[in-house]
């Protein structure tokens, strides 16, 4: 008799994660071993945690961010699911575009693949303007592919570092 085999696809995947407050170093380190956590996913590894000025509205306080990255045989909105759950642990409130959070995690990218329905864009919308995703990104993975964009080491050139830092 045939022998079952079970195949397993294991998708690497890169996520942001980014928070400004309740205190944002705990918050972010406590996600990560969320992420170690989850179902269906291994492997994990991340950048150290950097503290960034906020991109959009003005006066909220600085962010902590990190990028991390773990392999998933979840589909892309399985794991979307299971971020915007980790963000509901950690109280996440939805008040303002861009505005003060206790949690942030953003699904950067998917494998290989590009994705663009109602509920995900994958790569993220603004992975290549934003030095708190990309600095961290290339800390774990500097030769990491992102489809149909420049490369990672282009994207650095014309994204000024500023004054993000390292913590
Ligand atoms: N969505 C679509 N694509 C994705 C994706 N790739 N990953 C949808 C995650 N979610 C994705 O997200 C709104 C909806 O986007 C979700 O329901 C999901 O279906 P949200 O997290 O509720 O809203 P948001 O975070 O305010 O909007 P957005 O556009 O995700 O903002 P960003 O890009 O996350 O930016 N400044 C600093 N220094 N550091 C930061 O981390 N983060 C932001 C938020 C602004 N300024 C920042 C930082
Ligand atoms: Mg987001």
């Amino acid at each position: 008799m045939a022998e079952l085999s079970h195949k397993t696809n294991w998708i690497r995947c890169y996520i942001g994660l980014g928070s400004n407050l309740e205190h944002p170093v705990t918050q972010v380190s406590r996600a990560l071993l969320e992420l170690e956590r989850l179902d269906c996913c291994r492997g994990l590894i991340h950048s150290s945690l950097y503290r960034s000025d906020p991109v959009g509205p003005v006066g909220q306080p600085d962010y902590i961010n990190a990028v991390a990255s773990l392999e998933t045989t979840l589909t892309p909105l399985q794991l979307l699911d299971a971020l915007q759950a980790i963000e509901q642990l950690h109280q996440r409130v939805r008040i303002q575009h861009w505005g003060p959070r206790t949690l942030d995690l953003d699904l950067l990218l998917y494998g290989d693949e590009q994705i663009n329905n109602e509920r995900l864009t994958v790569p993220h919308a603004f992975i290549q303007a934003r030095n708190f995703v990309l600095y961290p990104l290339a800390e774990i993975d500097p030769d990491v592919y992102i489809p149909n964009q420049i490369s990672l080491a282009d994207c650095l050139k014309n994204c000024d570092k500023g004054s993000l830092e390292l913590i």
